[in-house]
C-alpha cells in the first residue's frame, strides 16, 4: 500500500501542473473540515488527494474505465465528461490504489452530491467548493457555512451550481437536482 507521499506523486503525475495547487488545497481543507465535523480525517486526506486524479482524460477512457470498472452511466452522462472524473477518479483510488469504499464514494459524489449524503461525502464537496484557491462571489459565505452548519454550505453550494448550469444552459444532472431537494426537506 502507498504512503501518502507516493499517493500524491501518483495523483499530481495524472494532472496538469496548474491544478495541483486546487488539489493541495481540497487535501488541506478535508482534513480540517472533517476534524470539524467528525469524519475520519485520514480518509478526507486521501480522498482529497485523489478526488480529481482522471480529470483530465478524454471521453472515451473515462467511458472505458466505467465499462471495466462496471459503473452504470445515464444518457446526460454518457456525453458530460466532465461527470466522470468524479466516477472515474473513485474507481481508480479503490481499484488501483486500494482505498476503503467511503473514500470512493466520497469520489464518487464529488460532482454533483446526492440525496442523503454522509459526512465524509459532504466533507470533500465542500472542500472541493471552497478550498484557498477558490474565488468567486460567495465563496466567504460558503466558507463561513462550510464551520458552522455543514448542510447549509452544502444547501448553498448546489444551488450555486444549479444557478450557474441555468446560466449557461448546461443540463442540470438528476442527482444535483435530488441533493436540493433532500437538503431542502431536511429543514436546511
Ligand atoms: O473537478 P473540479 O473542477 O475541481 O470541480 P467539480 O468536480 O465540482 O466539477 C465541476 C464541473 O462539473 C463544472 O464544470 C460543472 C460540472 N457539473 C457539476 N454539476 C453538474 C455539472 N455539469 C452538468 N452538466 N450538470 C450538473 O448537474
Ligand atoms: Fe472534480
Ligand atoms: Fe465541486
Ligand atoms: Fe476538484
Amino acid at each position: 500500500n502507498l504512503d501518502l507521499n507516493q499517493l500524491r506523486a501518483c495523483s499530481y503525475s495524472m494532472m496538469r501542473a496548474k491544478r495541483i495547487p486546487h488539489v493541495m488545497g481540497v487535501e488541506e481543507e478535508a482534513v480540517k473540515l472533517a476534524q470539524r465535523w467528525g469524519a475520519d480525517p485520514e480518509l478526507a486526506r486521501r480522498a482529497g488527494i485523489l478526488h480529481d486524479c482522471t480529470k483530465y482524460y478524454e471521453l472515451p477512457e473515462q467511458l472505458d474505465i466505467c465499462e471495466e470498472y462496471g459503473v452504470r452511466l445515464d444518457a446526460l452522462e454518457q456525453k458530460a465528461v466532465k461527470l466522470l472524473h468524479s466516477k472515474t477518479g473513485a474507481c481508480i483510488a479503490r481499484g488501483v490504489f486500494g482505498q476503503p469504499d467511503a473514500v470512493y464514494d466520497a469520489i464518487f459524489w464529488h460532482t454533483t452530491g446526492k440525496a442523503d449524503m454522509t459526512t465524509l461525502e459532504k466533507v470533500l464537496y465542500i472542500a472541493d467548493y471552497m478550498e484557498p484557491n477558490r474565488d468567486f462571489d460567495g465563496v466567504e459565505r460558503l466558507r463561513h457555512l462550510a464551520y458552522t452548519d455543514l448542510d447549509k454550505a452544502m444547501l448553498l453550494g448546489v444551488e450555486m451550481t444549479i444557478q450557474e448550469m441555468q446560466q449557461r444552459q448546461v443540463p442540470i444532472h438528476t442527482n444535483t437536482l435530488q441533493a436540493r431537494d433532500w437538503l431542502r426537506q431536511h429543514g436546511v
